[in-house]
């Protein structure tokens, strides 16, 4: 029983902090996908996460049957709706966007999809998902209509995640969104640490071993990384974040 989400609290006991990689399907070719999931558990990544906002491709049981063949590593759905569930993954974010006050996204999208996820049989790791202010407007706020949290406004963070953990969602994820011009502020990450006791991932706009770092020791658990890798093949890059954010660097 809950089998992946054991995984991340045993991640987060026994690392300094867990090293996960988002792979979107539209951005990626199959083999690209493939790859970039090999590279990944090479470079000593934890946790694959698989989604994005949209869904362009019809190749996303192809691309979960083709990694999960390749690596050992958990492969964790984080769908951007209902249109994004296959049986093919370990488990599945089950998401609320407790940081917007659009219905739909706060249950809405989660009542059509949970009959879907049990038929399935796929594990739900029920999750607070936060959109956080990060410059330009990302695909996740405009698709879901919702206000990000502003960035300057640590404490609206703190209360939001709290009210996370008090409803029993089992983690956090504060997001900058993919490609975010800037990542969530160490700041915003320390006042949210300090109120909720589950753990606490963090995404968005992260390009450097160094960023990751900071948002390891301002009190992240996971951190997310997607568009660099897309981006930049440099395997090393990737064993650098690695390191970083298991505490192995001393930046
Ligand atoms: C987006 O947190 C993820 O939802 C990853 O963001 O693609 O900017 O790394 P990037």
């Amino acid at each position: 029983m809950m089998r992946v989400y054991q995984h991340f609290l045993r991640t987060a006991e026994t690392k300094k902090a867990g090293f996960i990689v988002l792979i979107d399907p539209d951005k990626v070719s199959l083999k690209e996908g493939v790859q970039l999931a090999v590279r990944s558990e090479q470079a000593g990544a934890d946790i694959l996460f698989v989604g994005g906002s949209l869904l362009f491709t019809n190749e996303l049981d192809a691309l979960l049957t083709a990694i999960k063949k390749e690596v050992t590593l958990p492969v964790v759905l984080f769908p951007g709706g209902v249109n994004q569930i296959s049986k093919k993954a370990d488990a599945i974010l089950f998401m609320s966007l407790i940081s917007g006050r659009s219905a739909e996204y706060l249950i809405g999208e989660q009542v059509k999809g949970a009959p879907l996820i049990k038929r399935a049989g796929l594990e739900p790791i029920s999750v607070g998902y936060m959109l956080i202010e990060s410059g330009r407007p990302t695909t996740a706020q405009f698709m879901s209509g919702t206000f990000p949290i502003p960035r300057h406004k640590p404490e609206i963070a703190a209360a939001h995640a709290l009210a996370g953990e008090f409803l029993g969602m089992k983690l956090i994820y504060m997001d900058g969104g993919s490609g975010a011009e800037q990542s969530v502020p160490e700041r915003m990450i320390g006042a949210v640490r300090k109120y909720v006791s589950i753990p606490l991932i963090v995404g968005g706009g992260i390009r450097t071993p160094e960023s990751a770092e900071k948002k390891v020791k301002a009190g992240a658990n996971f951190i997310v990384t997607g568009t660099i890798f897309e981006q930049k093949k440099d395997p090393n890059l990737m064993v650098e974040m690695a390191d970083a954010i298991h505490g192995v660097l001393t930046v």
